[in-house]
């Protein structure tokens, strides 16, 4: 039976990246399924780009202040997680990426108990909280201690699941809840006019998205490009922005492509980028999930990636597209090659939807709705 409606409160980062996103959808999908869902978040989340009588939003105001070199964000959450619990009366509060929305509100908690309010507390990992930032023993302790403070705790892959227990001394149980995916958005559309604009000779397109962090390897991205582009026609298209893209712009000119890569920025609508797509890219050092080629997959675009953190448990080698060692850019470049072969790209792209199709929202929204209420009864 479907479970009663919850009022959930759920805490993340607003922007492109994806655990921002994630935690978007899976409030969306929420509210679609009749539960009242509240963001709480320092401005509109991204993806928040919907109406609906269940969803509310509330924006954690950090009042400016000469003395503050740091302002305290986590305190002024804090407080606002108090005010929403108490005046909305939740059920549950839903934070996605450790720090430091678990300490935030392992602080909120605290201070509801003072005021004779209980509320439980998911913690959902997402990647670099883990991985990059949360290890730095700047901040280790804390993330440690609010993991194990938590009354659930998921990890969107098992690889992340695995590093937690490595790095932290964590008491706790963690639950591999992996990303999903909204198909009816991401899936192939007709965008012919687009690609007879972009690759008019019917050059093989091959696409990037990310933040543009050193950790997703764009330099490779870039070479592997290059090494494809000897071979056969083909374009490349590099979505998204960040630090190293004045860097990657100088080396698209270094190696003498220019005309054949284009950078298109932030995008919104990037399924329509993925419509046009024959290749995703994907080298990156670290990634727990990789949210990106799941939305590739979805829109029938094969992934040429690396073998790093859980990318492995999406992209399966041979079938949805190939794996390669983190660096290994010359494998990279024969491997996209044979996927992009005639005879093997129908094939690929068929399985990359087939295996997106595993990780459709309504497959895994069921098992956040379970946390929540095996959280609730246990309070
Ligand atoms: O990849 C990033 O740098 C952004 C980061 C984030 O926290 O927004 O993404 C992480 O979370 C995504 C959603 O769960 C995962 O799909 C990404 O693999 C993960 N990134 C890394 O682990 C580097």
């Amino acid at each position: 039976s479907p479970p009663c409606p919850m009022n959930i409160g759920i805490v993340c980062y607003p922007t492109f990246g994806g655990s921002g996103v994630v935690a978007t959808e899976l409030g969306k999908a929420l509210a679609l399924k009749g539960h009242r869902v509240h963001f709480i978040t320092y401005s509109q989340p991204v993806r928040l780009d919907f109406f609906n009588e269940n969803l509310f939003y509330h924006e954690v105001y950090i009042p400016p202040y000469p003395l503050f070199q740091f302002p305290p964000y986590e305190l002024a959450l804090a407080s606002k997680m108090v005010d929403i619990v108490q005046n909305e009366k939740l059920d549950v509060l839903h934070v996605h990426y450790a720090i430091p929305h678990a300490s935030a509100a392992y602080m909120a908690k605290q201070i509801l108990r003072t005021k004779g309010i209980t509320i439980p507390v998911i913690t959902t990992l997402h990647g670099t909280d883990i991985t990059l930032v949360g290890k730095d023993a700047s901040y280790e302790p804390v993330v440690t201690f609010s993991i194990n403070q938590s009354d659930g705790v998921t990890a969107v892959s098992a690889d992340l699941r695995k590093e937690t227990y490595e790095y932290f001394a964590i008491e706790k149980d963690i639950e591999v809840i992996p990303n999903f995916i909204n198909l009816e958005r991401f899936k192939k559309q007709n965008k012919g006019h687009f690609k007879a604009a972009i690759a008019p000779e019917g050059e093989k397109l091959l696409v990037h998205t990310s933040n543009f962090r050193s950790v997703k390897r764009v330099d490779d991205v870039v070479h592997i490009f290059a090494g494809v582009r000897k071979q056969i026609p083909a374009k490349l298209l590099l979505v998204g922005d960040g630090p190293d893209r004045p860097r990657i712009e100088k080396l698209c000119r270094d190696i003498g492509y220019c005309n054949d890569i284009r950078f298109l920025g932030k995008l919104e609508a990037v399924e329509e980028v993925l419509s046009i797509a024959d290749l995703f890219l994907m080298p990156s050092e670290k990634e727990s999930f990789g949210l990106a080629a799941l939305e590739a997959m979805a829109c029938e675009v094969p992934v040429i990636s690396t073998n790093a953190g859980g990318i492995p448990e999406l992209n399966v080698h041979g079938v949805t597209g190939m794996i390669s060692e983190i660096g290994d850019v010359e494998d990279m470049v024969q491997n996209a090659l044979y996927v992009l072969e005639d005879e093997n790209l129908p094939r690929f792209k068929q399985a990359a939807r087939a295996r997106a199709e595993e990780f459709a929202v309504e497959n895994i929204v069921p098992l956040y709705e379970a946390c929540y209420q095996r959280a609730i009864d246990a309070q």
